[in-house]
């Protein structure tokens, strides 16, 4: 293959929810900060319409297709994110054609870090800029959506693009999913003498599989049952929750609206600069997704339970579920303590050895050369 024409670089972090899972397709409230580590896009235009994609971590595997033959389904794994947007801005009616893209991302992929909206959402930055398309955060971040939802075929929320375009150093994003609109709230752990300490469990997290359309599906019945378009416009949790049968379906709904309650009370905490008040609500969150919308995993137990009794002040699974990565908040000086009791309750379990790093509010999508 030819040199790869390179007229940019653009980079979209990951994110880590610090509350507010499985709320955005319901309309409701999401609390994201994106974390440093960032998928970069190396994009030049083409001018004979081919589309030619490359990654640094799958070798000499490459594809090369004309951009006028993408279809859904078409493309599979990394590829399938920056052809996906080529295909999403065409579908949408940008002229569009042909490209050379190269990916560089160290997002850990299936750790529930969202690293395909961080491809995603590179790959919508570049040829936003090069083609002066003019698309503003939240039509970007619907393009990066399409990808997912039309031509991957997930049926996510905006929550990880939204995050990936939107946050800002030293903040998490508060936003109400129902209009897209946010604020940036600050997030100081380590002026409050803590850590955001994030544990990879390194257990499966593909959302491909189906019970995240699942969760959706239910959530969307129980909001045609209860005569409301989203379970956002539920004016009267108790009420609504009697009128359900007693069941799964009671029990998703009832982690959507408390989770959207949690979220508030979260944003006030920080508010006024109380980060230790927010750790109940995190371990509240994740006692309802693993009770209620059951979406957690023994590893994810594992790391939240053993984080807790080694003194976290709260934690929680992150993302859709099913696997993939917890986060704890820990004070400075137990920090070590808690990784070694997860790393001794992993092995205890034969369970895969788990990864860690800090989340520290960081930047979102930006151009970088
Ligand atoms: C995944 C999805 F992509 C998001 O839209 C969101 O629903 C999340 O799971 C759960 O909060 O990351």
């Amino acid at each position: 293959m030819s040199e790869f024409v390179v007229e940019g670089v653009w980079a979209a972090p990951g994110r880590v929810n610090v509350i507010g899972e499985h709320t955005d397709y319901n309309n409701g409230f999401v609390l994201p900060i994106a974390i440093p580590h960032t998928a970069r896009a190396f994009v030049g235009r083409r001018t004979d319409g081919r589309l030619r994609l490359a990654s640094t971590h799958a070798g000499s595997e490459s594809v090369d297709l004309a951009a006028a033959d993408l279809a859904p389904g078409a493309l599979s794994g990394w590829a399938a994110y920056p052809a996906g947007v080529v295909w999403a801005l065409r579908a949408a009616g940008y002229d569009i054609g042909g490209a050379d893209i190269r990916i560089d991302s160290d997002v850990p992929v299936g750790a529930g870090l969202s690293s395909s909206a961080a491809l995603s959402c590179a790959v919508v930055l570049a040829f936003g800029d090069l083609y002066e398309l003019g698309l503003d955060r939240i039509e970007s971040a619907r393009i990066a959506q399409r990808v997912e939802t039309d031509f991957v075929g997930v049926p996510v929320g905006m929550l990880d693009q939204m995050a990936s375009l939107g946050c800002v150093e030293g903040h998490a994003y508060f936003l109400d999913c129902r209009d897209l609109t946010g604020t940036h709230v600050p997030f100081d752990c380590a002026g409050a003498g803590l850590r955001l300490l994030v544990v990879d469990t390194r257990a499966r997290h593909a959302l491909v599989d189906g019970g995240y359309a699942e969760r959706r599906a239910s959530c969307e019945e129980a909001a045609a049952l209860l005569g409301v378009p989203s379970l956002r416009e539920v004016a009267d949790p108790d009420a609504a929750l009697a009128a359900l049968p007693d069941g799964p379906l009671r029990r998703r709904v009832r982690h959507v609206l408390t989770e959207n309650e949690r979220v508030l009370r979260v944003v006030d905490a920080l508010r006024n600069g109380d980060v230790r008040a927010i750790g109940p609500e995190l371990t509240a969150s994740h006692a309802s997704m693993r009770d209620d919308y059951t979406i957690s995993c023994p590893e994810l137990d594992t790391a939240v339970d053993t984080a807790l009794a080694e003194g976290a002040l709260g934690a929680r699974l992150v993302g859709g579920g099913f696997g993939g990565s917890a986060i704890a908040l820990v004070d400075e000086a137990r920090c070590e303590a808690v990784t070694a009791a997860v790393e001794k309750a992993f092995a205890a379990h034969s369970f895969t050895p788990p990864r860690f790093f800090q989340a520290v509010p960081s930047a979102g999508a930006r151009r970088e050369g």
